[in-house]
């Protein structure tokens, strides 16, 4: 297991890597060309000069969240073959600097979606929440002014501005695209990409839909346990695996996560560990790490990764915003690494006792 956190690059991140190398166990960021667009092929410059920044600070790039996927791949459009070809070029650079972890998502139009990036908790803290009420109530086109007035000014990742301008246009695209159609042009997708995957080594992990259910009318493809392993079978190469974030797939209190980390042994390359407290169906708020402050049991999560093997990237996924920090909702250095310190703790305990 590799303790490492989410980076988004200098000049997007409030947190710098000075610090986060000061968090203990913590080798490695998860990072990004945050200024790059879905779609381009990324400059192999580009890739070593963000390389060099984040070795010169003494941590290592851990993988990269995300190369984000075009919306003419999801929708199959006659242009697909183009953005594939960029999306390998892509991968294909990262090979080269050695970078052979990849998140991504295939989510119609919206990245992840909250009705609230600052809900306030009992202690003070203040927290990304999710009220299918209150989503129900807004127009989609709102969506991004509304999570644009709580990001204290940074961009959100997956609400780049230029994309989500364009949303009608986006709906549009999506008009006939219903599950079964995203899921065989997921795998067309997939397809295309693993040679180059074999070839250079390089994990693919696919991000669960955040919820985990269809939002605003979209299809989602990777919501509970039948999903992934329908996708894992579709596409049977070790090199096509998955981010098990507890967050997206804990949204549905149905998932049973240690269930499904046991269900896909070998093919889970990064895991996004985060705390969950249900309100009522369809209505979540984030919390801390720790077991009791929320509804999973994190020491069972835990468990079923070590007890699989599980030897991929961690990070501590959401944190609070706690102790006054302003930065992007979610990505604060402190509760982050108070998230990585208690999964650390859970980790040297489990392999421990597992040694007696
Ligand atoms: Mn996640």
């Amino acid at each position: 297991m590799q303790m490492t956190m989410r980076w988004f690059g200098t000049g997007y991140d409030s947190v710098t890597l000075q610090q986060i190398r000061q968090v203990p166990g913590v080798t490695g960021v998860i990072t990004t060309l945050y200024g790059t667009r879905p779609g381009e092929a990324w400059e192999l410059k580009d890739i070593l000069a963000l390389k060099k920044e984040v070795e010169d600070a003494g941590l290592k790039i851990a993988g990269i969240e995300s190369v984000n996927i075009h919306d003419a791949i999801k929708t199959g459009h006659p242009d697909r073959d183009k953005y594939i070809d960029n999306y390998i070029a892509t991968l294909e650079r990262l090979g080269q600097a050695d970078i052979r972890l990849i998140c991504y998502n295939f989510m119609p139009v919206f990245d992840w979606t909250r009705s609230d990036l600052a809900k306030v908790r009992p202690d003070g803290s203040t927290v990304l929440s999710y009220n299918q009420k209150i989503i129900d109530q807004i127009d989609p086109n709102n969506m991004r002014a509304l999570l644009e007035k709580q990001a204290n000014g940074f961009v959100l990742p997956g609400w780049e501005p230029e994309r989500i301008a364009k949303l009608k246009e986006l709906f549009a695209m999506y008009q006939d695209v219903d599950e079964d159609k995203l899921f065989e042009n997921f795998v067309y997708f997939l397809q295309r990409i693993m040679p180059t995957c074999d070839k250079y080594r390089i994990d693919m992990a696919i991000h669960p839909d955040d919820p985990a259910w269809p939002v605003f009318g979209l299809p989602r493809i990777i919501t509970g346990k039948e999903k992934i392993q329908r996708f894992l079978k579709a596409v049977d190469n070790p090199h096509n695996g998955l981010t098990l974030c507890t967050g997206s797939l804990g949204s549905n209190p149905k998932n049973d996560i240690p269930d499904v980390i046991r269900a896909c042994k070998g093919r889970i390359h990064f895991a996004h560990i985060r705390n969950l407290k249900h309100n009522a169906p369809g209505d979540f708020e984030e919390a801390a790490h720790l077991s009791s402050d929320g509804s999973m049991d994190m020491f069972a999560i835990m468990k079923a990764l070590y007890d699989t093997g599980f030897d991929g990237v961690i990070r501590p996924d959401h944190g609070r915003a706690i102790w006054g920090e302003v930065s992007m909702p979610g990505y604060g250095l402190y509760d982050r690494a108070l998230g990585c310190a208690y999964l650390n703790g859970l980790w040297e305990a489990l392999s421990k006792t597992d040694k007696r």
